[in-house]
């Protein structure tokens, strides 16, 4: 996808403050943190939102969530807690059309919606 910004991310064509890379995952620091710690973990492979993975992706959404628990406890929020966010076309108040999974923590988040 020529025109996502975080394909471009992935292809090192926009820098990004990398945090984990393997063949099938990145993440990088958002640009505009909501909290101490606010880190992106995307899949390499384009998918506009949650509502193109299919059950051959399901090993793929899995490494999604393990690489955020395992990047919770690099950053040293593992205990204190933390939320994973997925964000899903207008209502769910998604922005960057590749999916993209959120790792918020280092404060006290509050109630989970506005
Ligand atoms: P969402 O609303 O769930 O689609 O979140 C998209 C997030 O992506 C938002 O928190 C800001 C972040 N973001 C947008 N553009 C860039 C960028 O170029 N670099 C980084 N690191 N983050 C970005």
């Amino acid at each position: 996808m020529s025109d996502c910004i975080f394909c471009k991310i992935v292809e090192g064509a926009i820098p990004s403050s990398k945090v984990f890379e393997n063949e099938n995952v990145l993440a990088f620091r958002d640009i505009a943190p909501a909290a101490p710690v606010h880190i992106l973990i995307i899949p390499k492979r384009h998918l506009s939102t949650m509502n193109d993975a299919g059950p051959e992706d399901a090993a793929l959404l899995g490494e999604l969530l393990l690489t955020a628990q395992k990047l919770a406890a690099q950053e040293g929020i593992a205990e204190s807690g933390y939320r994973l966010i997925n964000n899903c076309n207008s209502d769910g108040g998604q922005t960057a059309y590749h999916l993209h999974v959120h790792l918020l923590g280092g404060r006290p988040l509050g109630a989970l919606v506005e």
